[in-house]
């Protein structure tokens, strides 16, 4: 309860962070752009991801607002960045459902300056399975102002290809538990292979996740993955070492 009574104030004082982890072209290795990750560094309770974080926000009904903040943060940060990078932010099943807010987005990315189509933000199955009906529409007015939309985690859970059919998608983020056995079992490569070749007659690109190895990094390669983002090409960067990165 008492973290609860806490969010706003920490949002006020700027205490959520947001974290930058790098995506690269598995083609050529280069920088493509950062996934935002939101945390709260606690003064007591130390580092609060963002699971956390948001079940904290939603017991206060506070999801909006600090939805809103971590959106506003990123996108100031990124108007910094090399115009060839694209910025990822993640949103929530509550989010999509709401009716407004194609709108609201839209408006917040117009106020910092930073390119509509420069934005991916990042669904999860659960936000498909809150609403689809409601959702489908909302989605639609995203891309149309040339936002792309990624399905986050796929594979990680029950993984249903009938999203794949119904929604409007841009690419689909690889769940990093599907990318772990890549090397050494020959069932994971299989797995793999197939839904890349889903994605690309969907002509949807393919984002593989929790790449830690080369061997990793050159069988994504391999089967036709687009981009790659884990520790082999960073850990997760505050808004300074991103900007430091993608300037060198
Ligand atoms: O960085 P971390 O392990 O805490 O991320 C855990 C999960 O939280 C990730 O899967 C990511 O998709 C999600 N996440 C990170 N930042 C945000 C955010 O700003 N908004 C939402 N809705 N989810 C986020
Ligand atoms: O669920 P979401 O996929 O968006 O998760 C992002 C989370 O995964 C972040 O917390 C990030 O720190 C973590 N992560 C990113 N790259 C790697 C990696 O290569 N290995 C592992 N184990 N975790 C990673
Ligand atoms: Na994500
Ligand atoms: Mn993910």
């Amino acid at each position: 309860a008492e973290l609860e009574a806490d969010l706003l104030a920490a949002i006020d004082r700027n205490e959520i962070e947001i974290a930058f982890q790098p995506q690269f072209s598995l083609a050529d290795g280069r920088l493509v752009g950062a996934e935002a990750l939101a945390r709260w560094h606690h003064r007591r309770v130390g580092l609060i991801g963002a699971g956390p974080l948001f079940a904290i926000a939603e017991r206060v009904d506070h999801v909006a607002q600090l939805s809103r903040h971590i959106a506003e943060t990123a996108l100031e940060a990124a108007r910094d960045w090399p115009h060839d990078l694209r910025l990822s932010l993640n949103i929530t099943p509550a989010d999509l459902a709401s009716r407004e807010f194609a709108r609201d987005f839209l408006k917040i990315v117009a106020a910092t300056g930073f390119d509509s189509d420069r934005v991916t933000l990042e669904i999860t199955e659960q936000v498909l399975l809150s609403d689809l009906e409601r959702s489908a529409p909302v989605i639609e007015r995203l891309r149309a102002r040339g936002i792309r939309i990624a399905l986050d985690d796929f594979g990680g859970g029950f993984c249903n290809f009938r999203y794949l059919k119904l929604l409007a998608l841009d690419e689909i983020k690889l769940d990093r538990s599907m990318i772990e056995g890549i090397e050494s079992d020959p069932r994971d490569r299989a797995v793999l292979k197939s839904i890349v070749a889903l994605a690309r007659a969907l002509q949807l690109d393919v984002v593989a996740e929790g790449i830690e190895t080369e061997a990793q990094a050159a069988i994504a390669r391999d089967e036709g993955c687009a981009k790659f983002q884990g520790y082999l090409g960073s850990v997760p960067l505050s808004a300074s070492a991103f900007l430091e990165r993608a300037r060198s």
